[in-house]
């Protein structure tokens, strides 16, 4: 017997008495209940470890007794887990074709969710789902994305995102769509000009699907495996909004690996022109005038709002993107330091999974002048606590006999004020 580890709710927004109600059900659940101004909702990210991906890098599950790496006896334990956190929205990645058509898929739907994947190009048969519960959501569009682009050489791997927007249903009054994107990067720990492309491309897919009429964004979560630690060049340019890469060895971005000996450094820009997305994660729109496209002016409509004041010339080794983003997990234990991991093997016990989420500005509220962009807020109400990897080889690391992948679930509860 190998035990298992309780995983504790963490409510972060419970102080607040006016707006959250008594905490607590049988599972322990912060109460949630959709009113007319307010809708709650709780998020999942979950790489499954696909049975392919596990069989192709068997080195990294030696510390595994054999039968437990079986799909049959894994995937009734990543369903257990799934039926018992209940979340509304699930995006799970590794999700292996196969077993997507014949079990993952027919399972999620008898539990209330609908389902969209989008598998990967190229050879490996798995890819990122995103289902939702019907009874919370109506669909309002499905945006695959391809990372791999047959055109531009930088762009030979196959990862993929999917980007659905989501209508809530309440009782009553109007609210937004809300924006679910899912990612799982490249793993190449030394090709961060590919993973910050990918990204990029990701957040161009993401403001064009959350654009509303008015100019502003709807509320975005964006998920995923990013093959990127915190405090990576990758990580912060997520929650920062703006990267100065100039100068950074490629092999750095992800901050994966610590040596950066004879590593290339980042080109600039990183991806070519015709990519057709802007150094600020946008895509380009046609009918821009040509002024803008000289070398060292990239001036387009959405930097003249930003405060990033660059020297004249150096502003092309700056990324940006309008959107402010959270993270739901904070990667360390306050009270020790100790890192949080989402992913333990032989190899490796790291954060490499994320929640972001663009967060409601408490303070900064109408204050002209001081947001990017005007993003919808949600509001963190809750989090399924992670672990550290010590706690995890308590248990035998992962994959284990209750936990039947290497990564852990990420868990979020979010309310949206209407
Ligand atoms: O890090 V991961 O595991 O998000 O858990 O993403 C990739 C890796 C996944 C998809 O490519 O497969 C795993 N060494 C270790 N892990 C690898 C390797 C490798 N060489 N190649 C792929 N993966």
């Amino acid at each position: 017997m190998e035990g298992t580890i309780e995983r504790q709710w963490e409510y972060i927004y419970s102080h607040n008495k006016e707006n959250t109600k008594i905490l607590g059900d049988k599972n322990g659940d912060p109460n949630c209940e959709d009113s007319e101004n307010q809708f709650d909702f709780s998020v999942m990210s979950y790489n499954i470890l696909s049975q392919d991906l596990l069989e192709d890098n068997s080195h990294l599950y030696r510390h595994c007794r054999q039968p437990l790496l079986h799909w049959s006896f894994r995937f009734p334990n990543i369903l257990r887990e799934i039926k018992h956190f209940d979340a509304d929205v699930l995006c799970l990645q590794e999700v292996q074709e196969d077993h997507y058509g014949t079990e993952i898929r027919p399972s999620l739907e008898s539990l209330g969710y609908h389902c969209e994947y989008k598998m990967r190009t190229g050879r490996k048969p798995d890819g990122c789902a995103i289902c939702f519960k019907q009874s919370k959501f109506s669909l309002l569009s499905v945006n695959p994305v391809e990372f791999y682009r047959p055109d531009i050489p930088l762009l030979d791997r196959d990862n993929v995102g999917l980007v659905l927007l989501l209508q809530p249903r309440i009782p009553s009054a109007a609210s937004p769509a809300i924006c679910i994107a899912n990612t799982h990067l490249l793993y190449n720990p030394r090709r961060g000009d590919i993973k910050l492309t990918q990204l990029a491309m990701l957040l161009a897919e993401i403001s064009s699907v959350a654009h509303q009429k008015d100019g502003s964004f709807c509320p975005i979560v964006m998920c995923g495996d990013f093959n990127s630690v915190p405090g990576s060049p990758l990580y912060s340019f997520i929650k920062e909004g703006k990267l100065n890469y100039e100068g950074l060895a490629i092999g750095k971005v992800s901050g994966q690996e610590q040596s950066s000996r004879g590593q290339r450094i980042l080109s600039i820009p990183i991806w070519p022109p015709n990519l057709g997305i802007s150094q600020n994660c946008v895509y380009e729109v046609q009918q821009v005038p040509k002024v803008e496209k000289t070398d060292d002016n990239l001036t387009q409509p959405q930097l003249e709002k930003t405060e990033v004041i660059v020297a004249a010339g150096k502003l092309s080794s700056y990324l940006q993107h309008h959107f402010s983003l959270s993270s739901v997990y904070s990667h360390y234990f306050p009270d020790t330091g100790i890192p949080e991991v989402t992913t333990c093997h032989s190899r490796s016990a790291v954060t490499v999974d994320y929640i972001f989420y663009s967060a409601q500005k408490e303070d900064v509220a109408g204050e002209p002048g001081a947001e990017v962009a005007l993003v919808g807020g949600l509001k963190l109400l809750a989090r399924l606590s992670l672990l550290t990897e010590r706690d995890l080889w308590t248990v035998n690391g992962l994959p284990n006999e209750n936990n039947s992948s290497d990564h852990l679930p990420l868990l979020a509860k979010f309310r949206l004020d209407l």
